[in-house]
């Protein structure tokens, strides 16, 4: 039996040490460039070169052959990948999900819909994670995995949402507060999967006390807590020092973004996972 947990970069995760993990890039697509987010992009110089890039720039998801290759070699997989409302990932992991199991009838998949994304999709992968060290079965581990991804949440900070509004993510006028007023906007993964925006601001101070209102309304339970950033570890800092302040000891760890997700949340931005009611 060879257990293997996988999931689409948007989880920001490329390798796991120790553990067996997989991680299927996502693309950034600008005009002839290319780039693939693995683990040998360089995110500096693409954030740089998109900045220069005056036309039109997009994402693609995996492919179910991405999905396949990432699946060869395991038994039992469990995989998640970002919201179903927002990217084809989700629906080309169930296709490769079909296509594994025809081609190796024993093996057992779950494939996650994990409506969200970036730091709550590693949250329930430390989740899957615990429970197979406890040698919880298959079956047993995805109804627990499940469950618990009913009781976490995402909440996320950004300076810009153009590329978000360009790519048709989220409606233009929410996009219009940020950016080009110079606001920013807190927003949350909806239950259905898609950008929730809660509060709209100028300076950080601002938006961490929203933040720490929301996290009091989210009934964040005090436990675990994963902050992704867009080149902005300042800010994250400064927001894990006040969580502590008021929550009291957590378990709080921090994380820069990988492409997909620096692609969207753009330079600044934060996102913040984590365990709530
Ligand atoms: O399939 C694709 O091309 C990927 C599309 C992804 C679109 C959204 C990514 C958002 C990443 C921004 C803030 C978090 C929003 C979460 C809402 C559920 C990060």
């Amino acid at each position: 039996m060879k257990r293997r947990i996988v999931s689409d970069s948007s989880a920001n995760m490329q390798v796991w040490m120790g553990i067996d993990f997989v991680s299927v890039p996502l693309k950034i697509i600008a005009g002839e460039r290319e780039y693939v987010d693995d683990a040998s992009l360089d995110l500096p110089r693409m954030l740089d070169e998109l900045q220069d890039y005056k036309g039109k720039s997009g994402t693609s998801c995996p492919n179910v052959a991405d999905w396949l290759d990432a699946f060869q070699g395991a038994d039992e997989i469990l995989a998640l990948t970002i919201t179903s409302a927002l990217s084809g990932s989700y629906s080309t992991a169930v296709q490769a999900q079909a296509e594994y199991k025809e081609l190796l009838p024993e093996a057992k998949v779950m494939v996650l819909d994990t409506l969200s994304t970036g730091p709550e999709m590693v949250l329930i992968m430390e989740k899957i994670q615990e429970l197979t060290e406890a040698g919880r079965s298959f079956e047993e581990t995805e109804a627990a995995a499940r469950e618990y991804s009913r009781h976490t949440h995402l909440f996320f900070a950004l300076e810009s949402m153009k590329n978000l509004a360009n790519n048709g993510r989220v409606s233009h006028t929410v996009a219009a507060l940020a950016g080009l007023l110079g606001i920013r906007v807190l927003g949350a993964a909806s239950e259905e999967g898609t950008l929730l925006p809660l509060h709209n601001g100028r300076g950080w101070k601002r938006t961490f006390r929203a933040i720490l209102e929301e996290l009091e309304k989210y009934v964040f339970s005090g436990g675990k807590l994963r902050i992704a950033h867009c080149q902005n570890l300042t800010a994250a800092e400064e927001l894990a020092e006040m969580i502590t302040r008021q929550f009291g000891k957590c378990d709080i760890s921090i994380h820069p973004c990988t492409g997909l997700c620096a692609f969207y949340a753009e330079r600044g931005g934060l996102m913040v996972g984590f365990e709530g009611a």
